[in-house]
């Protein structure tokens, strides 16, 4: 038997990537634990330069610890993981039979497809896989993932569904990277009611009007009417600015900039989504009022690009931050930005996030006024800006695939996952105690570097269960390869989704160039086109491009192609060409076009 071989056979553990970015490699026979005691501690060394680089970032709640702290903790971990590994190393030797037995379970489950693994090693329990295919019946595979990777639980309010820990963990890393930034910004964090009476969401009545059927309201206590129905807040303008028109009375009570974490209830009527579209769901917003408009623009586009952080640095779904038509904008404000991500398997666009210049609108409805340098009285400017827990559906969408969830390791609430391996009936209780005591050796040093790790010490599933297991929950990495990995695989995912998104995005210059602007859309593609940014062009397009495509190519419609209207995602800041005098809109209309939009079907 060669050197290599024998070492193969003592393994105790096997050491695998979860869902590598890049094609799987071979586990060298070097990180078994088991081998020498030098090749056992390659997991530790992995982790140690990493530590100061680790994923997570420092605004996280979760943050890394210092560099130093981080790098003595590593090289204690170190030193454990080393002891620890020589012992299993010794006690491995102990019984050779049984080590045989052992290590010969570990290529079968390495091999196999995670399903076959759990047969071969006489699963008796059944895995649930996901079984609809996401270009196939992508409601279904996208239920899939989300229930078995226990993400999400349905619940009896239509529109509502249960946050379980796996999601809701992921909401917790949003949050403490987004709170860091804004925090570190200036605003601070509060908590308002969320029943708005009916007289403060009056105030609000003309753009309120168009958001009026989404309104819940509470109309009893018990059995007993209430005098007067109370609203639950969809939005929380309404309930902050009267305290606003109360604290802001100098322009040195301003900046204010106040960020509130809660829940709002919107009564859709549109078909429900999980994290797409609920009836009620999670998010920050945040209301700040300024003296002068530039200081509330550039906060603007501050907050947008902290939006764009969240999407690409810890979800790695790629953006296009524009600005929204006058049709698409809130209304209540003066302008609206966004940020666009692309779900390539419908090709459609989605909102992922706006930050609003109110302008002094709301200032005016709620008497928010401080006095200018001459005693005049001065309305004040204000934002508004929300990011929901849509973030997570749309990660799903763009990431997942058909073995499940696939998660950014930025954010995954597990980041690794320790399975001890080739434990069989002949394994030695000594044998085991040393395999258990390794793998939390292991769990605890990545721990010290600052990285969610977690043994899954179940005595009563086989390694095969509980690799699909995992990777149907999608824990970006088994074990073994250190935070440099993750960061490549975040790089990665981002780099991979920003491709998928760039190659459907198309760019026309008028509305039958190329396969014609349905067809695009038909072809689930997103499109930018010289435009005049008109709504009544916006409806001319909307219109236009829900047509039956038969009209168009004279072809049959393909029945599963959506036949809604496109929409302007928005007009995205970073433009494809500079709009040549005389350009005229790509729709026809006979406008001058002003710029580049985007559009697509969407959300
Ligand atoms: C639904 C019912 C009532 C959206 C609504 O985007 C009112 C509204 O005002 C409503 N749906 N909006 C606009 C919300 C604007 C703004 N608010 C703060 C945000 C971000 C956070």
């Amino acid at each position: 038997m060669t050197n290599a071989a024998k070492n193969k056979s003592m393994h105790a553990l096997t050491f695998r990537a979860v869902r590598p970015a890049s094609p799987a490699k071979a586990v060298p026979a070097a990180a078994a634990p088991a081998a020498t005691p030098k090749a056992a501690v390659a997991p530790a060394k992995d982790v140690k330069p990493a530590a100061a680089a680790a994923p997570a970032p420092a605004t996280t709640a979760a943050a890394a610890p210092a560099p130093a702290a981080a790098t003595d903790a590593a090289k204690d971990a170190e030193k454990e993981a080393k002891k620890a590994a020589k012992k299993a190393a010794k006690d491995a030797k102990k019984d050779k039979k049984a080590n045989k037995d052992a290590g010969a379970a570990a290529p079968a489950a390495k091999k196999a497809a995670p399903a076959a693994a759990a047969a071969a090693d006489g699963d008796k329990a059944v895995q649930i896989g996901i079984e609809a295919k996401k270009e196939d019946d992508t409601p279904r595979w996208y239920q899939q993932v989300l229930t078995r990777s226990e993400m999400l639980d349905y619940y009896d309010v239509s529109g509502c569904y249960i946050l379980r820990p796996w999601a809701y963990g992921i909401w917790q890393e949003i949050q403490g990277f987004f709170d860091g930034l804004i925090r570190e910004s200036g605003v601070e964090n509060c908590y308002f009611p969320m029943f708005v009476s009916g007289k403060a969401l009056e105030r609000e009545k003309d753009h309120v009007e168009g958001f009026a059927p989404e309104v819940a309201w509470v109309t009893k206590a018990g059995s007993s009417d209430l005098a007067e129905p109370i609203a639950i807040r969809p939005t929380s303008e309404t309930v902050m600015y009267p305290a606003y028109a109360k604290w802001i009375q100098s322009h040195r009570d301003l900046p204010l900039r106040l960020n509130q974490w809660c829940n709002v209830v919107r009564w859709e009527f549109k078909h429900p989504q999980p994290f797409l579209r609920t009836r009620e769901f999670l998010w920050q917003e945040g209301h700040t009022a300024f003296l002068t408009q530039p200081e509330a623009d550039a906060e603007v586009l501050e907050i947008l690009g902290y939006y764009r952080r969240v999407y690409e640095d810890l979800l790695a779904v790629p953006v296009i931050p524009g600005r929204k038509s006058e049709k698409e904008k809130f209304a209540g404000g003066l302008y609206t930005t966004t940020v666009e991500a692309f779900v390539p398997v419908t090709g459609r666009g989605i909102q992922g996030a706006t930050s609003h210049c109110l302008g002094q609108n709301f200032a005016k409805m709620f008497n928010i006024v401080v006095e200018g340098a001459n005693k005049e009285q001065q309305h004040v400017w204000q934002n508004s800006w929300g990011l929901t827990t849509r973030t997570i559906g749309v990660m799903v969408m763009v990431h997942g695939d058909n073995k499940g969830l696939v998660l950014p390791p930025r954010v995954a609430a597990q980041q690794v996952v320790v399975v001890p391996c080739g434990i069989t009936v002949k394994t030695t209780q000594e044998q085991r105690a040393a395999i258990a005591e390794y793998t939390n050796q292991v769990v605890a040093t990545l721990k010290k570097a600052g990285i969610r790790a977690k043994a899954d010490a179940r005595d009563n599933y086989s390694p095969g269960y509980k690799f699909n297991h995992w990777e149907m929950r999608g824990v970006p990495v088994r074990i073994e390869v250190g935070p440099k990995d993750m960061a490549k695989n975040q790089a990665d995912m981002l780099a991979k989704a920003t491709k998928e998104r760039d190659e459907h995005l198309k760019v026309i210059e008028d509305w039958n160039e190329g396969a014609g602007f349905t067809a695009l859309l038909d072809a689930k593609n997103l499109v930018m086109a010289p435009w005049c940014t008109e709504p009544a062009c916006e409806d001319q397009v909307k219109d236009r491009s829900a047509r039956a495509k038969v009209e168009e190519t004279g072809e049959p419609a393909d029945d599963k192609a959506p036949s809604m209207g496109a929409k302007s995602l928005c007009i995205p800041f970073n433009q494809p060409r500079e709009i040549k005098e005389g350009k005229m809109c790509f729709q026809g209309c006979g406008r001058k076009a002003v710029a580049y939009g985007l559009f697509g079907r969407s959300y």
